[in-house]
C-alpha cells in the first residue's frame, strides 16, 4: 500500500505513470510473463472484450489499445490468487464480514460452489445440483414468483442475460433490477420518448468527422481511458472539447498517450480540452437552457443558428420550448449553474459556431433528481441545430459497464414492451408476465418491506453498489435465500439472507468449454457494436460453470418440468441461444454470421436515420424548467434560518484505483490522493468558513426530507478535508464508502436512479482520535 500523502498531480493523464501503474498491477496480482498475453488479448477479433468498461474499440480490430485501467481489470480476473474453501474454513463471516472491501477482493478469484451454514457461521462447499436443488426449492416454494428478485450487473454477456430473462419470465416475474438502474437508465428513459430510442446514436466514425465534442459529467481518464484517445485526435485536428464539470479533472486537461513515442520520450502531452467550465454540481439543466435561450436570442436577432428545416420536418414540440425559455431569467441561470451569463453564452457560441456537434454524458449527469429532463434538454439542444442523424453529430450517453447495454437489448427490463413479451410467448411457448417489476430502489423497498423474499444477483456488488447502505443490508438479512452468481468474493455475500449460496462463474478472459466444444460469447457497447468475446486463459478453478451453464441448469432445476425451453441442450452450443436470440429479435437477424465477421456489426439505430419511432411519428422537444425544487435546495431552505450551518452538495464518484465496488487500490492519481480512500474534497474557503483547516477530519451527515423527531440519520464518520479545486458549496468523496448518505427515496425522477450525485449533507469536526491509517483497515462503511 502506498504512503498516506495528498499531493497535487501535475503530470497528464496516461503517460508513464500509467505504464508505471500497470507494472504496479500485475506484480500484485502475482501475475508472471503469461499476463502480459492476456493484455495483448483484450479487444482483439479472437480474443475477449475487455471488462473495464463500454467505450468501443476501433473496427474491435486493430492493434492492441493501451489501457491502464482495462489492464487492472483484466488483471483483476486473470489473478494468480484463489479464495478456495479453506478461507471459508478459516473465517466465519462475521469476521469476513470486519474486513474491507479490498480486503475481500484481494482474496483472489472464487474456486467452488459455497453455501452458508447458520450453526458455524461459515460457507461450507456444496455440489453445483445441490446448489440448484435448494435455489429451486426456494422459488418453487413461493406462494407467487413476483416474490422472487433478479438482479444483473452489466458485465453479463449477451448469452447469459438472455437465458436469464427467459428463465425468469417463464418461471413468472419482471422482477429484474439490475446496475442500469442505478447508471444510464435516465438516459433511456430521457431519449426514448424523444427520439424513439434509449441509445447514443453516434460511432467512432462520427468522432472523426465532428467539429466540436461537449462533455457533460464525465471522467474518461479514470473510467473510458481509451476515450481518450479520440479526444486527443479530435483535438489535434482542431476541434473543440468543452468539458463541463464541477471539478477539474485531470484526464479532460491533458493526455500523454502512451503508445505515441515520440509524446513518451519527450515527456509532452497533448492538451485535451479547449474549454473547460467548472460548473455547480447539478447545475447543468441551467447551463443548456441558458444555452438554448442564447441560441434564441442570436435567431431573433436575425442571425441563422437553428436549423429551421430540421425543426419543421423531423420534429414536434419546439415551439413549448422556447416559450418556457423566454420565462427563464439569467439571474436564476447564473444562480443555478454556478457559471455566468458570459460564460454560457461563450458556450453556446463554440456550439453555434460548429457545423456538427456531439454531446457526451456519464454520471454527472444521470445521477439527479432531474436527470431525466437535463438529458431532454440535452437533446433539445443538439435537435435545435439538427445535430442528430448526420455524420459527426449526435447524443452520445457513455455506458459504464462493458455489456450493460446489451443486457438491456437482450430484455433484462423490469419495465419489457410488450412487443417483446409477445415474441418471447411466441417464440418459446408460454405466457410471459405482464405486470411491471421492480427496479433496483424498488427491490430494497421489497425486501425491506417483506414482499421480496429470495435474491438472485448475476454478477456485481448489491449491498455496496445500492444506496441507504445500513437499510439494504437489512433488507437483504430479511431474504429467505440471497444467491450470488460471482468471481470475486465481496460485500454481498457476507451480507446474505437467511440461507445463502456464492456460486463461481468464469470470467471473459477464461476459456469456456460446453460439450459442443469451446464457446464464445457476445456483447455490445456503447455505440451498439456487437461482437464475439472468446476467453484465452485456462479457468480459475476447475469447479467453475459457466454465466449460461448456470442459468440454464438453474432453470431446469426449477421449471424444466414444465418448460418447453430445451435449456440444456441450448448451452451445449452457444450458437443456439443466438439462434433463439435471432428468432426474438429482428435485429439480430443472420446473427451467428455476421457476428463472425471480425469486428462483429452494428445494430440498427432508426434515430440515427432519421427515422423516428415515437408515437408522433417525429423527435420531440420536450420542454423542461430549471429545477429550484431538488433536495438540496429543500435542505438549503430549512437551514437558512438557523444561522450559519452549511448545508453541502455532495458528489460520490470513483477513485482511478476501483471499478465500482471492487478496490483495487487506495490511490486516486490524478486527484493527488495516495493511500487512502476516505477523503473529502472542498474548497479552501468553505474549510475556513467552518473554522477547520485543510487536513482536519469530518463527519458528513445528510440532511433529507424525512429529517425530525425519530427519523432515520445517514450518516458517514472520519472524512479527511482535502482543499480542492470545486465550487464552494460542493464535496466530493469516493463511493461506496458514500453510499450509507444516499436516501433510499432520493432518485432520479421517471427514471428512478439513486441521485448519489447530488446528496444535500452537513458536516462536523469528527471529535474521537483518528488513529494512523484507520481509514483502510475497517470496514469501508463503519460509522465513528
Ligand atoms: N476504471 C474504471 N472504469 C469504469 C468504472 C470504474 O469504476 N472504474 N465504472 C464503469 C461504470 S459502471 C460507469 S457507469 C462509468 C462511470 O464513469 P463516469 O460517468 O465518468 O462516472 P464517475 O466516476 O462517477 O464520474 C462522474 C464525473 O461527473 C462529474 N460530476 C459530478 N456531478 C456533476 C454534475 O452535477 N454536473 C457535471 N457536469 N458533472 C458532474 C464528476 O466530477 C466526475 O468527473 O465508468 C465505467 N468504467
Ligand atoms: N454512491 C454511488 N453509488 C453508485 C454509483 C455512484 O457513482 N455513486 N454508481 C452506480 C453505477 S453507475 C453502477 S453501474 C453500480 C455498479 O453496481 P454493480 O454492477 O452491482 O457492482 P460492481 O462493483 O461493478 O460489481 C463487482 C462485482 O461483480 C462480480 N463480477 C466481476 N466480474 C464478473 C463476471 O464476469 N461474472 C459475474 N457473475 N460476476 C462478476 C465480482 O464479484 C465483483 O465483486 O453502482 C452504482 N452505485
Ligand atoms: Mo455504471
Amino acid at each position: 500500500m502506498s504512503e498516506q500523502k495528498i499531493e497535487f498531480y501535475k503530470g497528464p493523464a496516461g503517460g508513464w505513470g500509467a505504464l508505471r501503474s500497470v507494472t504496479a498491477t500485475l506484480l500484485k496480482q502475482d501475475i508472471p510473463v503469461k499476463g502480459a498475453k492476456t493484455l495483448l488479448s483484450a479487444n482483439q477479433p479472437d480474443g475477449f472484450d475487455c471488462p473495464g468498461c463500454a467505450w468501443p474499440d476501433r473496427n474491435h480490430a486493430s492493434t492492441f489499445e493501451f489501457c491502464e485501467n482495462g489492464v487492472k481489470a483484466v488483471a483483476a480476473e486473470a489473478t494468480a490468487r484463489r479464495a478456495g474453501p479453506e478461507l471459508f474454513a478459516a473465517h466465519t463471516v462475521a469476521q469476513l464480514a470486519q474486513q474491507s472491501d479490498f480486503w475481500l477482493e484481494d482474496q483472489g478469484r472464487l474456486t467452488h460452489p459455497m453455501v452458508y451454514d447458520a450453526a458455524s457461521d461459515k460457507y461450507l462447499p456444496i455440489a453445483w445440483d445441490d446448489a440448484f436443488a435448494l435455489v429451486a426449492r426456494h422459488l418453487n416454494a413461493l406462494p407467487d414468483p413476483n416474490q422472487a428478485i433478479f438482479y444483473t450487473s452489466g458485465r453479463a454477456s449477451n448469452e447469459a442475460a438472455f437465458l436469464y430473462q427467459l428463465f425468469v419470465r417463464e418461471y413468472g416475474t419482471n422482477n429484474f433490477p439490475d446496475c442500469s438502474n442505478m447508471c444510464h437508465e435516465p438516459s433511456g428513459s430521457g431519449m426514448r420518448p424523444q427520439i424513439g430510442v434509449g441509445k447514443g446514436t453516434v460511432t467512432l466514425e462520427d468522432f472523426e468527422k465532428t467539429d466540436a465534442i461537449f462533455i457533460f459529467g464525465q471522467n474518461p481518464g479514470t473510467n473510458h481511458p481509451r476515450m481518450l484517445g479520440e479526444l486527443r485526435a479530435a483535438h489535434k485536428r482542431g476541434a473543440k472539447i468543452v468539458s463541463f464539470n464541477p471539478l477539474r479533472e485531470r484526464g479532460l486537461e491533458r493526455f500523454a498517450d502512451p503508445q505515441d513515442k515520440f509524446e513518451m520520450a519527450t515527456l509532452t502531452s497533448t492538451a485535451i480540452s479547449t474549454h473547460y467550465f467548472q460548473l455547480r454540481v447539478g447545475g447543468d439543466m441551467a447551463v443548456v437552457a441558458g444555452m438554448m435561450k442564447h441560441l434564441i436570442d442570436r435567431q431573433d436577432a436575425g442571425e441563422s443558428v437553428l436549423d429551421l428545416d430540421f425543426i419543421s420536418t423531423h420534429t414536434s414540440g419546439f415551439s413549448d420550448v422556447a416559450e418556457g425559455l423566454r420565462g427563464e431569467t439569467w439571474a436564476v441561470l447564473e444562480e443555478e449553474s454556478g457559471l455566468s451569463e458570459a460564460q454560457i453564452r461563450a458556450a453556446a457560441d463554440i456550439y453555434a459556431e460548429a457545423k456538427s456537434a456531439i454531446f457526451c454524458w456519464g454520471m454527472g449527469i444521470t445521477q439527479h433528481q432531474n436527470s431525466v429532463g437535463t438529458i431532454q434538454m440535452l437533446v433539445n439542444l443538439l435537435m435545435m441545430r439538427g445535430n442528430i442523424g448526420r455524420p459527426g453529430a449526435g447524443p452520445c450517453p457513455v455506458r459504464g459497464h462493458s455489456n450493460v447495454q446489451g443486457d438491456r437489448t437482450m430484455g433484462i427490463w423490469e419495465k419489457p414492451p410488450a412487443a417483446l413479451l409477445d415474441r418471447l410467448g411466441e417464440v418459446f411457448g408460454f405466457e410471459p408476465p405482464r405486470a411491471h417489476g421492480w427496479d433496483t430502489v424498488e427491490s430494497i423497498a421489497a425486501m425491506r418491506d417483506g414482499k421480496g423474499k429470495v435474491f438472485f444477483a448475476l454478477g456485481g456488488n448489491f449491498a455496496a453498489a445500492t444506496p441507504d447502505t445500513y437499510e439494504t443490508w437489512k433488507a437483504l438479512r430479511r431474504c429467505d435465500l440471497t444467491v450470488h452468481v460471482t468471481t470475486k468474493l465481496n460485500r454481498s455475500h457476507v451480507v446474505h439472507g437467511r440461507e445463502a449460496l456464492i456460486l463461481p462463474c468464469l470470467g471473459r478472459t477464461e476459456i469456456d468449454i460446453q460439450a459442443g466444444g469451446p464457446q464464445g460469447v457476445t456483447v455490445e457497447d456503447s455505440m451498439s457494436m456487437v461482437h464475439i468475446s472468446t476467453g484465452i486463459n485456462p479457468p480459475a478453478s476447475e469447479h467453475l460453470l459457466s454465466e449460461p451453464a448456470i442459468v440454464a441448469r438453474l432453470a431446469a432445476a426449477t421449471i424444466g418440468h414444465s418448460s418447453n425451453t430445451p435449456w440444456l441442450w441450448l448451452v451445449e452450443d452457444y450458437a443456439r441461444i443466438r439462434d433463439k436470440i435471432e428468432a426474438v429479435f429482428a435485429d439480430f437477424k443472420d446473427f451467428n454470421e455476421r457476428v463472425a465477421v471480425p469486428g462483429g456489426f452494428r445494430l440498427r439505430n432508426t434515430a440515427s436515420e432519421r427515422v423516428w419511432t415515437t408515437p408522433t411519428k417525429k423527435a420531440n422537444f420536450v420542454a423542461h424548467a430549471v429545477p429550484r425544487d431538488t433536495p438540496s435546495h429543500r435542505a438549503r431552505a430549512r437551514f437558512a434560518a438557523k444561522g450559519d450551518t452549511v448545508v453541502f452538495t455532495l458528489l460520490t464518484t470513483r477513485s482511478h484505483d476501483q471499478y465500482n465496488t471492487t478496490i483495487y487500490g487506495h490511490d486516486d492519481r490524478y486527484r493527488g490522493v495516495f493511500g487512502q480512500r476516505r477523503v473529502v474534497f472542498i474548497h479552501e474557503a468553505d474549510i475556513r468558513a467552518l473554522g477547520l483547516k485543510d487536513g482536519d477530519w469530518v463527519d458528513i451527515q445528510t440532511v433529507w426530507d424525512d429529517a425530525g423527531d425519530g427519523a432515520q440519520v445517514r450518516r458517514a464518520d472520519r472524512f479527511k478535508l482535502v482543499a480542492y479545486d470545486i465550487p464552494r458549496g460542493n464535496l466530493a468523496a469516493y463511493y461506496p464508502e458514500t453510499n450509507p448518505l444516499v436516501p433510499l427515496d432520493s432518485v432520479a425522477l421517471n427514471a428512478g436512479t439513486p441521485a448519489s450525485k447530488s446528496i444535500p449533507v452537513i458536516l462536523t469536526p469528527h471529535t474521537a482520535p483518528v488513529a494512523a491509517k484507520a481509514d483502510h483497515d475497517a470496514s469501508a462503511y463503519a460509522i465513528g
